[in-house]
């Protein structure tokens, strides 16, 4: 499937941890009280009812103290060790249940829930209580201007020029849970496939709109799947 040495990029979307029992974003009714993930996520959302977007990762910073990580993070972090080539892990999720299954060469591009970031510092901070505008920055003592450490609609994803470096020497890109139509994510099948020689599997229990960009299709859940396509990598099973 691919060359001992050869390197391997993984992207992981919300459907990763979905057999953790975290939802996903586009599900069945895919809001959130009420509310489209896009006018939560967002700079303008937080600018206009920062309450409601404290509540909103408050509840799923908390959620995380119930949750743990499934056989799907465990075989990509088996896949890291056992992997002699490059290795990347690329995750839109803010969970930490990647890291929690032992992930270490791991961005997340998107943010992560356990922190928070100054606006009046700078500092980043871990975090696991909850947050308000009331909320004092341990850092400088300012009230007011914590945010969660989260990447919303119109900022920039973190560690871009990483992950389009990895893309580019890419033999091997698998692309697990995610819809593919949140952007710079969704492109990064077309990215790596920009490499003639680089081979993409895409592990999800649906179709998506980046589906056309993958040689192999893997149709079923993460925590099923992956186990038995990191055997498979690693021991040519
Ligand atoms: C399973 C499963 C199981 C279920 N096993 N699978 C117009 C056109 C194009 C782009 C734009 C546009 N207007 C604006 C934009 C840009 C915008 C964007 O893409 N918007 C689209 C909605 C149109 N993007 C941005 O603003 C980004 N920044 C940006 O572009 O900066 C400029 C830039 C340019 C060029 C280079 C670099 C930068 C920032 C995007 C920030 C996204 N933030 C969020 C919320 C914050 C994090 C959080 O609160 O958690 O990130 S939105 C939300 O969507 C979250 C996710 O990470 C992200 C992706 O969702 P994901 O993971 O795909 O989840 P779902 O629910 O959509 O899909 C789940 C999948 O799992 C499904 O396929 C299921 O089938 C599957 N599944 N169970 C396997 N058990
Ligand atoms: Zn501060």
């Amino acid at each position: 499937m691919i060359s001992a040495s050869g390197s391997i990029v993984v992207l992981t979307g919300a459907g990763m941890s979905a057999e953790s029992g975290i939802p996903t974003f586009r599900g069945v009714d895919g809001l959130w009280e009420g509310h489209r993930i896009e006018d939560v996520a967002s700079p303008e959302g937080f600018a206009r009812d920062p309450e409601l977007v404290h509540r909103f990762y408050n509840l799923r910073r908390a959620a995380l103290n119930h949750v743990e990580p499934n056989e799907g993070h465990r075989a990509l972090a088996q896949l890291e060790r056992g992997w002699k080539g490059g290795f990347l892990l690329v995750t839109q999720n803010v969970d930490d249940l990647h890291e929690r299954a032992g992930s270490e060469k791991l961005i997340h591009m998107h943010g992560e829930l356990r922190k928070v970031r100054c606006e009046g510092c700078g500092a980043v901070l871990t975090w696991t209580q909850d947050l308000s505008s009331g909320t004092r920055c341990r850092a400088c003592g300012g009230i007011g201007g914590l945010r969660p450490h989260i990447v919303w609609f119109g900022e920039f994803p973190f560690e871009m020029d990483r992950i389009m470096a990895a893309l580019a020497k890419a033999d091997l890109f698998i692309c697990v849970g995610t819809s593919g139509v949140v952007y710079p994510a969704a492109g990064f099948a077309r990215e790596a496939a920009r490499r003639a020689t680089c081979r993409l599997i895409e592990v999800n229990v649906d179709q998506t709109a980046i589906s056309s960009h993958f040689h192999q299709h893997i149709h079923g859940p993460a925590a099923v799947e992956l186990p038995k396509l990191v055997d498979s990598i690693l021991h040519g099973r």
